[in-house]
C-alpha cells in the first residue's frame, strides 16, 4: 500500500470519528476502558492497528472485542486478540496507547511511523474479527472499528453480540482449523457437544442436582446460555436470571464481580438454602459460584475453588490413564486465598506459580506446564494443554488398557469442553458441572475441601496511582518508600495475616487486599493498610476509616 493511501486514515478520522477529548488514555490490563462517550476515536484507531497487526502476522486474523466486562453500563472498552486467541502481545500495548492519543492531524503520520517500526507489509491481506457485548453504545463503536479496518483495506468480519471468549475462540479457529469452526455455532458444537457426550457416560448420583441457577449479570453470557439451555436435553437444568429484561441493568447489583467483591448474593433470585448458584460477568469471561446456608450466610466458590476442583479432577483422571509423566501445575495471583494455596501444595501436591494480576500473565505462565490450570480468584481462568499432553492422552485413549482408555476418552472430552484460548464462564460452568456430577457432590461437598481465610478488598484514591510500584508478583511494594515496611508491621500483628497493595489496571485507584484468621481482623488490617496507602502515597478525598 503506497504511503499516499494513508490519506484515507485521516479522512475517516476527521469526517466520522474525530478525537474530541484530550484526556490521556492507556491500553491497560484488558485494553482501553473508560466512559463510552470518550471511545469512538480510540476504537476507530484500534481498527487501524488491528490491520497492521494482522499484516505483521502474515495476514492471520486478529480479534477486536468491544466490551467493558464487569464495569457498569456507561463504560465501554476495546481490546485486541492475537492470532492464537490470546491477549495482544504486551510490547504492542505501548503502540496502541500512542496511536490512541495522537491528534487527528498527526494520525496519518503516526500510522505511517508505526507501520515502518513494526515492519508491516502493507501489500498483504489483513483480516479482523469484531465482536461486542450488549451495551447500547457497542454497535456504534463496532462501526468505528469497521471503519478503521476499511481505512487500511483490511477485511472486517462482524460477529455481532458474542461473549469475549467466543471471539477469542473464533479467532483461534480461523487461524488454526484443527481447533474448531470459527463461528458461534462451531463454539456450541465443540463445547456443549463435549459436555453432552460426557453426561451420557456419567450417571447422575449422590448429592449432585442437575438444577443450576445462573446469574447472567444482565449481559451477553446469560443470553448465550439461554440459547444453549434449549439444546441440553435435560442433562442440565439451567434456571437463568438477570438476563437483561425487566429493567435489569448490566452488572448492577449482580454478576461475578459484584458477588465476589461485595461478598453478597446478586439481586433477581429467591435465595433457597444450599441452592447452587453461578454468577457470570458482563462479557462472559468470568464465573463464580456460591450458596447460602440455612443461616443465610454466603459461601463463595470462587476462581480459587474452581481451580482446585479442576486440578484435582484432572490429576485423578491422569492417574487413571496411567499418564503420570504429564506435569500439571496451577497458576494463581496474589489475590488467591492463602488457604487455597496451602491446600493445592500440601494436599493436592500440585506445584503453584504466582504471577501478576491480568489474564495474559497467568496464561503465559500456565503454558510452561504440560497441563496448566490458571485462575484468578475473581473467577477468570481456564486450563491449557500442551500438544505433548494431548497426544499422550489420545494415544492412551486408543491403545491403553480398558480402564485407562475410559479415563483418557473422558479427559479428551474434558479438553474439548475447555476454551483454552482464555477464561470462559460458559466453558468453565460445564467443566465444574462435570466434576460435581462425576463425584456426586453438591456445593457443600465442593466447599468442604478447605476453609478460606476471611479476606477484605478496599480501594484508595490517590493523586497518581502509578506512584505505587510492586515486585514479586505484586506481593511486595517497592515505592513509595516506607509503605512496605509499614505493611509488614501491620501484618505482623495478625494471626495468618497477609496484605498487599497494587495500582489498579482498570480504575484510577490503588487496591488493597488483606486476609487474616477472622473477618474482623481481615477488615481491620485492610483498613489500616488503606490508611497507610492514603498517608504515604498521596491519598485524595476522605481518609479511609477503621471499622467500628
Ligand atoms: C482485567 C483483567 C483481569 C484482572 C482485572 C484486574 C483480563 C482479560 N482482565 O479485568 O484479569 O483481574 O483486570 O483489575 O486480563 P484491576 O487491575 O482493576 O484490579
Ligand atoms: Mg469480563
Amino acid at each position: 500500500m503506497p504511503p499516499s493511501s494513508l490519506r484515507v486514515v485521516y479522512a475517516f478520522a476527521r469526517e466520522m470519528h474525530p478525537k474530541t477529548t484530550d484526556i490521556f488514555i492507556e491500553y491497560g490490563t484488558a485494553g482501553f476502558r473508560t466512559k463510552a462517550s470518550l471511545l469512538e476515536h480510540v476504537v476507530y484507531r484500534m481498527g487501524l492497528l488491528a490491520v497492521i497487526r494482522s499484516r505483521c502476522k502474515n495476514g492471520r486474523t486478529i480479534g477486536m472485542m468491544i466490551t467493558a466486562s464487569h464495569n457498569l453500563e456507561p463504560d465501554n472498552g476495546v481490546k485486541l486478540i492475537d492470532p492464537d486467541g490470546e491477549m495482544l502481545e504486551q510490547s504492542w500495548e505501548e503502540i496502541a496507547t500512542r496511536l490512541a492519543n495522537v491528534s487527528d492531524n498527526d494520525l496519518e503520520s503516526t500510522t505511517g511511523q508505526i507501520i515502518k517500526e513494526v515492519n508491516a507489509d502493507m501489500g498483504l491481506k489483513a483480516s479482523v474479527f469484531i465482536g461486542m457485548d450488549t451495551r447500547y453504545t457497542s454497535p456504534r463503536l463496532a462501526a468505528a472499528a469497521v471503519h478503521g479496518v476499511m481505512a487500511l483495506k483490511g477485511t472486517a468480519r462482524e460477529f455481532g453480540i458474542v461473549t469475549t471468549p467466543m471471539l477469542h475462540y473464533c479467532v483461534k479457529c480461523r487461524n488454526d482449523n484443527t481447533y474448531g469452526t470459527p463461528t458461534e455455532e462451531g463454539y456450541y458444537e465443540k463445547i456443549v457437544g463435549a459436555f453432552k457426550r460426557i453426561r451420557q457416560t456419567l450417571p447422575v448420583y449422590g448429592k449432585y442436582s442437575t438444577t443450576l441457577h445462573v446469574d447472567g449479570a444482565n449481559g451477553v453470557g446469560g443470553k448465550k446460555l439461554n440459547i444453549i439451555k434449549k439444546t441440553l436435553d435435560g442433562e442440565l437444568d439451567l434456571v437463568l436470571f438477570n438476563l437483561g429484561g425487566n429493567g435489569g441493568k448490566l452488572n448492577l447489583n449482580c454478576g461475578a464481580d459484584f458477588v465476589k467483591v461485595s461478598q453478597k448474593p446478586p439481586v433477581g433470585v429467591e435465595h433457597v438454602p444450599f441452592q447452587r448458584v453461578a454468577s457470570l460477568d458482563g462479557d462472559g469471561d468470568r464465573i463464580v459460584y456460591y450458596y447460602l446456608d440455612d443461616n443465610n450466610r454466603m459461601h463463595m466458590l470462587d476462581g480459587d475453588r474452581i481451580a482446585t476442583l479442576l486440578a484435582s479432577y484432572i490429576t485423578e483422571l491422569l492417574k487413571s490413564c496411567a499418564a503420570p509423566s504429564l506435569a500439571l501445575g496451577l497458576v494463581q495471583t496474589a489475590y488467591a486465598n492463602g488457604a487455597s494455596t496451602n491446600y493445592i501444595t500440601q494436599q493436592l501436591k500440585v506445584p503453584v506459580t504466582c504471577v501478576k494480576t491480568g489474564v495474559k500473565h497467568l496464561h503465559h505462565a500456565a503454558l510452561a506446564y504440560d497441563i496448566g490450570v490458571y485462575f484468578e480468584a475473581n473467577g477468570h481462568g481456564t486450563v491449557v494443554y500442551s500438544n505433548n499432553a494431548k497426544n499422550t492422552i489420545k494415544k492412551i485413549a486408543e491403545e491403553g488398557e480398558p480402564e485407562q482408555r475410559k479415563a483418557a476418552s473422558l479427559l479428551l472430552n474434558f479438553i474439548d469442553m475447555t476454551n483454552e484460548t482464555v477464561g470462559d464462564a460458559i466453558s468453565d460452568l460445564f467443566l465444574v458441572e462435570t466434576v460435581l456430577c462425576a463425584r456426586g457432590h453438591d456445593a457443600r461437598d465442593w466447599h468442604a475441601a478447605y476453609t478460606d481465610l476471611p479476606c477484605r478488598q478496599l480501594k484508595v484514591a490517590v493523586q497518581d496511582r502509578n506512584a505505587i510500584t510492586t515486585a514479586d508478583a505484586e506481593r511486595q511494594c517497592t515505592a513509595p518508600e516506607g509503605l512496605q515496611t509499614r505493611i509488614d508491621e501491620l501484618v505482623a500483628e495478625y494471626k495468618d495475616g497477609r496484605s498487599f497493595v497494587r495500582p489498579s489496571g482498570t480504575e484510577d485507584v490503588v487496591r488493597v487486599y488483606a486476609e487474616a484468621d477472622t473477618q474482623e481482623s481481615a477488615d481491620k488490617l485492610a483498613a489500616q493498610v488503606a490508611q497507610a496507602v492514603f498517608d504515604l502515597a498521596g491519598g485524595v478525598g476522605d481518609r479511609p476509616e477503621l471499622p467500628a
